[in-house]
């Protein structure tokens, strides 16, 4: 009865302040509250975790209401949402993020003063969610905090982990890894929805039954596991919008494998069922390659099923129609792991809704969106046929009826090209036959981006041609782009006030293009006493971190020179080091006049090597037999430091980068399909020491080739480069320092022989021989400006002020335009 339940709701009403006060006294009286009975700690004594856990309590509660406001906002408005399908989200911490984007950073901090607590010090205690390798997971979190911003009604799709990341530990200079139990201390940022589950089926067989007097086909699966979803609300700045980022986790279903139990063995039988567990409990922790593990597809289906069970499920609550579904649906695949989506709607269609295969085509035709991250053909996903068809063989004949049907069509278009039908088919042929996830991603999708605009024209002219020549207008590009709330307003607090102060507005964190402001002061006397102030500020951080971690103590008065990425040989870590080496030996010599002029250095090198990387470890294990004969030569004193910082993740990042004068970005041009560190550091004033690749192109465009110390060969010049091979003439400097290497001059020279060996001769496709000479220049030049304080600066605040087209705001809106072809939809506040 409406009349009972109304009277109901207005006395609930009633019972609860509409919203949270943000007061000193409510938000003291709240934290107080969560200590005494959320965290149940007494009142009188509790410790700085406890503390921030209730704090985190308090602040979360803010959050939901915010998010229950957008959750009914969206459900009444029912826009178009886009559905952001990822395997990997690397949030790093969220207390600060959301205190911030929530408006609430001060009066919370005031409160916790008045308590004798410091909302810093607390912050510090929250651990990293590392739910992701690099620069895709990361761009994936960056992009998250701009959907909700921009107010677009987007639902962010992926895995919780158990095991994120693994932890880095550096035992006698190598690299060893430890798992990354993130939730031992329970994860305060995400909800559990136990009554949001969807059961997800594997395995089994297929067989055509009829129904209504039509065939259809029926998968009966041979394992049932259960998916339940955890959210995680995601609140934009500036606007009341906070959107959801649902994470599934695995769960043992009633219905899996009912036999077992019926066979008698009781105890293996639920222990079998706990195994349902496993599957989302990894991370894959190589970003590149990939090995056709059973549990990886398990994990990926398993994450497509539950979002597309979700989504049908929204829909289907106030649409009848499938036509209308591409009206309300954008999927956006983020690279090819979650794409197995397309086979899998097709099912839900063809099967379920019972779609002719006309409807159910035109309708994924008309949803799909791919990126890729990726430059290289190795870099790109293919599952072995038997693999696919044993754990999802409905799955693996859609993708075979998909196949077929553009096979045909294309022959129709192109003729019969042998050639061309087999490399653009989904099916690879050869001795393990595998299904191409690239091609089917590109052939279903409307639109396929790239990252920056090299990495679309290499799509366009190299690893997706056949596909541009047949479809040019389903190539787009899509520069990335970074979040300036995480990565200005959060980690930099300094630089963050200094800007606002100079533009006499806040305006730039949610509009950042104002940034550009800033140059009308690039040479005002003033701003570059503050502007120096704020990173030296930074750079004592950093200095503290470096002795607190290593023991080393380093000069504020050297350049910080930084190199922080996934280790990779494409990112070639080593031509940092052997420039290292080359500077060491070069000021060992020099006489005593001209060690005055030397431009003292801190170089600092952070990053992950893929646990099965074994050239990658090497180079690790490289730097830090450099730095030990460095640091501990007391006749270089601090001209020259070496500093390796381990488990890089999100949080160092957030210290790292605002303490840097100077960061590398040194990959063979035409191999970094983005690169987004970069954007990172040159919003915190930082100057790039770079190669003409990915997106530094268009920031040498938007800040000017005087601004950046660029060099190498271009990526066109690079693949003549390879074709001269053993032509190659290599610089006398390069020789001397791969020798000093090989002669032991560091030690383990056994150990780096194979180091060694992939740079020297025929072997050094990443062409360290042939840009090294330009390399060095280019780090003279660096020095040359350094030394000039009122150069650098200069360049320091034009490159801060050029940096507002690497807002993921601004990649965000060209997708939702471009693109998925939504709407802001605005919660009131
Ligand atoms: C990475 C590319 C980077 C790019 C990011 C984000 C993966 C697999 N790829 O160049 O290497 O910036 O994706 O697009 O992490």
């Amino acid at each position: 009865d409406f009349g009972e339940r109304k009277g109901q709701a207005e006395r609930m009403l009633g019972l609860m302040d509409v919203f949270l006060k943000n007061d000193p006294i409510s938000l003291q009286k709240d934290i107080l509250h969560h200590v005494e009975y959320t965290v149940a700690r007494s009142r009188f004594s509790f410790d700085d975790f406890e503390a921030y856990q209730a704090l985190a309590h308090s602040v979360r509660d803010r959050l939901i209401e915010r998010w229950h406001d957008t959750l009914i906002h969206f459900k009444k408005e029912d826009p178009k949402r886009v559905y952001f399908l990822s395997l990997e989200f690397l949030m790093g911490r969220s207390l600060s993020n959301i205190v911030i984007n929530l408006g609430i950073r001060d009066q919370f901090a005031d409160a916790l003063s008045q308590l004798g607590f410091d909302f810093e010090v607390l912050a510090e205690q929250e651990g990293d969610a590392c739910l992701g390798n690099g620069g895709l997971a990361r761009l994936s979190a960056c992009q998250m905090d701009s959907l909700a911003t921009l107010d677009y009604p987007a639902v962010g799709y992926g895995l919780r982990y158990q095991y994120g990341l693994f932890r880095q530990v550096i035992v006698d200079g190598f690299q060893h890894e430890q798992p990354d139990y993130w939730l031992n201390f329970g994860n305060l940022w995400d909800i559990e929805r136990i009554h949001i589950t969807y059961p997800v089926k594997f395995y089994g067989t297929v067989t055509d039954e009829f129904l209504n007097g039509e065939k259809c086909k029926v998968w009966v699966p041979g394992e049932m596991v259960e998916a339940v979803a955890y959210d995680n609300p995601i609140p934009g700045y500036g606007t009341r919008n906070t959107i959801n980022l649902r994470l599934w986790a695995a769960k043992p279903s009633d219905q899996h494998d009912m036999e077992s139990f019926n066979t008698g063995d009781y105890v293996d039988a639920v222990v079998n069922r706990q195994r349902a567990e496993s599957i989302s409990s990894i991370l894959y922790p190589d970003d590149r390659s990939y090995q056709g593990k059973e549990l990886r597809l398990k994990q990926q289906y398993f994450f497509v099923s539950a979002s597309v069970q979700d989504i049908f499920r929204r829909f289907k609550d106030t649409h009848k129609k499938f036509d209308e579904f591409p009206e309300k649906v954008a999927l956006q695949l983020n690279d090819t792991h979650p794409s197995l989506a397309i086979a899998e709607v097709m099912r839900v269609l063809l099967d379920e809704e019972h779609l002719s295969w006309h409807r159910a085509w035109d309708i994924i035709c008309k949803i799909f969106s791919f990126t890729t991250h990726t430059v290289s053909p190795e870099g790109l996903e293919k599952i072995p046929v038997d693999l696919l068809g044993n754990l999802l063989p409905r799955h693996l004949q859609i993708i075979y009826d998909i196949n077929f049907n553009f096979v045909e069509e294309l022959k129709k278009m192109i003729g019969l090209d042998y050639d061309r039908l087999t490399r653009m088919s989904i099916v690879e042929e050869g001795a393990v036959k595998n299904i191409r996830m690239a091609n089917l991603s590109v052939i279903c999708s409307h639109t396929v981006n790239g990252v920056s605009r090299l990495h679309s024209e290499l799509l366009r002219t190299k690893l997706f041609k056949d596909f541009y020549d047949l479809w040019p207008h389903k190539f787009q590009y899509k520069t990335n782009g970074v979040t300036q709330r995480r990565w200005i307003v959060v980690s930099n607090p300094s630089l963050c006030a200094l800007i606002s102060k100079w533009l006499g507005t806040e305006a730039w964190i949610r509009d950042i293009d104002l940034l550009i402001g800033l140059r009308d002061y690039a040479t005002n006397a003033e701003l570059h006493q503050e502007w120096k102030m704020v990173k030296k500020v930074n750079k004592i951080r950093l200095a503290e971190y470096i002795e607190v971690m290593s023991g080393l103590k380093v000069s504020l008065d050297a350049m910080f020179d930084v190199q922080t990425k996934r280790i990779h040989e494409y990112k070639r870590q080593l031509l940092n080091i052997l420039g290292i080496i080359h500077r060491y030996d070069c000021i060992k010599n020099m006489d005593k006049n001209d060690r005055k002029k030397v431009v003292p250095r801190v170089c600092i090198i952070g990053g992950k090597a893929a646990p099965g990387y074994e050239i990658a470890k090497k180079v690790i294990k490289l730097c830090h037999a450099v730095a030990e004969k460095i640091n501990n030569d007391n006749d270089i004193g601090d001209l020259l430091k070496l500093v390796f910082i381990p488990d890089y993740n999100v949080s160092v990042a957030e210290m790292v980068i605002p303490g840097a004068d100077l960061s590398q970005h040194l990959s063979t041009a035409g191999h970094e399909a983005s690169g987004t560190g970069s954007m990172k550091f040159l919003m915190n004033g930082c100057l790039l020491l770079a190669t003409a690749d990915g997106s530094t192109i268009e920031m040498v465009e938007e800040i000017g080739q005087d601004n950046v110390f660029l060099f190498g060969a271009k990526a066109h010049e690079v693949v003549a480069l390879r074709k001269k091979g053993p032509t190659l003439k290599v610089p006398l400097q390069f020789s001397r320092v791969v020798r000093m290497i090989r002669d032991g001059h560091f030690g383990f020279e056994d150990y780096f022989k194979s180091l060694c060996d992939k740079i020297e001769g025929t072997s050094d496709y990443f062409l360290l021989g042939a840009d090294f000479m330009s390399y060095l220049e280019a780090q003279a030049a660096a020095d040359k400006a350094f030394v000039d304080e009122e150069r650098w600066t200069k360049m320091s605040i034009l490159g801060a002020a050029g940096s507002g087209r690497f807002s993921s705001d601004r990649t965000i809106q060209e997708y939702a335009e471009n693109t998925w072809d939504i709407q802001p939809c605005r919660c009131p506040f």
